[in-house]
């Protein structure tokens, strides 16, 4: 088994003392560490936002990218080498707000590769704005009298766009969510890690002791079956004085590679020769 502190990158992260987003990069190294894939074999990919920094501080291949686009980089690199370990990395309002329509497209593709979302349910790098996380009626600098609308549920989205592996984790506990990033990462498919991390700067109702309370986990219930649609999307709904945390769903499906012609042969398209496509049979056929 590698070690963490090969993971460690070379920057130090600048996020506010106590940010949720320190427990999401501790498990992730502790995650790739256990699963002795070495730095060179992983790609981290996020947008923009405080969370969205954590490229930058962790020892693997990195890009950094536009708000909101994480998803279609992670899955170019993805199909460009499939070979690679691709993990994209954000916020709810990077990956639920700007970005969620390349979220819809991805659960549905099966794209095999890790979605990790920091959900503090806020904009935190602008400062305190709602996102679409943000409970109704939460007063916040965009909503100074309550939002308005309803926040979007993101385990609930995953499962109906075709996801194959829906969990959710706290960074208040780094060792449960270092297991179920490693079981996303295993997954032969899209898995979607959403995290509960606290912005302890911005949002002052969302906090560590918040979700103590509320917290517990599905695996405590031996009669939860994660291969049963319609239980997970039951307890995604699941929210109020008792919230879930735990693995929700797991299915094995063919993924978007094992079904793409120009991956067939198993070679990544990075090495495979270059070829001219024999375009007068394409014309032939479609014209
Ligand atoms: C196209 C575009 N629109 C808006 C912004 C401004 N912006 C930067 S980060 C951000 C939201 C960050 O929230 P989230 O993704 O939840 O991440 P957090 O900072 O909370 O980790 C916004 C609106 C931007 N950079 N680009
Ligand atoms: S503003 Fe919030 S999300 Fe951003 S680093 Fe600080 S605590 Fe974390």
């Amino acid at each position: 088994m590698a070690q963490v502190k090969e993971y460690i990158g070379k920057i130090k992260p600048d996020w506010c003392p106590g940010c949720g987003d320190f427990g999401v990069l501790n498990s992730l190294q502790r995650a790739l560490a256990e699963l002795d894939i070495a730095p060179h074999n992983v790609l981290v990919v996020s947008g923009i936002g405080c969370s969205s920094n954590l490229p930058g501080f962790i020892h693997s291949y990195g890009f950094h990218g536009l708000h909101g686009r994480s998803l279609p980089v992670a899955s170019g690199a993805k199909l460009g080498n499939h070979a690679l370990t691709v993990i994209a990395t954000g916020g709810d309002g990077d990956g639920y707000g700007i970005g969620v329509g390349h979220f819809v497209h991805t659960c549905r593709r099966n794209i095999d590769m890790t979605y990790i979302v920091m959900d503090n349910q806020i904009y935190g790098l602008t400062t305190g704005q709602a996102s679409p996380t943000t409970e109704k009626d939460v007063r916040t600098k965009s909503t100074p009298e309550g939002t308005i609308e309803l926040a979007l549920n993101p385990v609930a989205l995953a499962l109906s766009c075709g996801a194959t592996y829906v969990a959710r984790g706290f960074s208040g506990d780094n060792l449960h969510l270092a297991q179920l990033m490693k079981g996303a990462i295993e997954h032969k498919g899209f898995a979607l890690v959403d995290v509960f991390s606290p912005c302890v700067t911005y949002n002052k109702r969302n906090t560590y002791p918040w979700f103590r309370e509320r917290v517990y986990k599905l695996e405590d219930d031996q009669q939860y079956d994660p291969a049963d649609f319609r239980l997970a999307m039951e307890k995604a709904f699941e929210w109020g004085a008792r919230i879930p945390i735990g693995l929700f769903y797991k299915v094995e499906r063919p993924t978007y590679e094992d079904e793409e012609p120009a991956l067939r042969s198993g070679i990544p398209l990075a090495k495979q020769p270059l070829e001219r496509a024999d375009l007068a049979a394409l014309m032939e056929d479609f014209i």
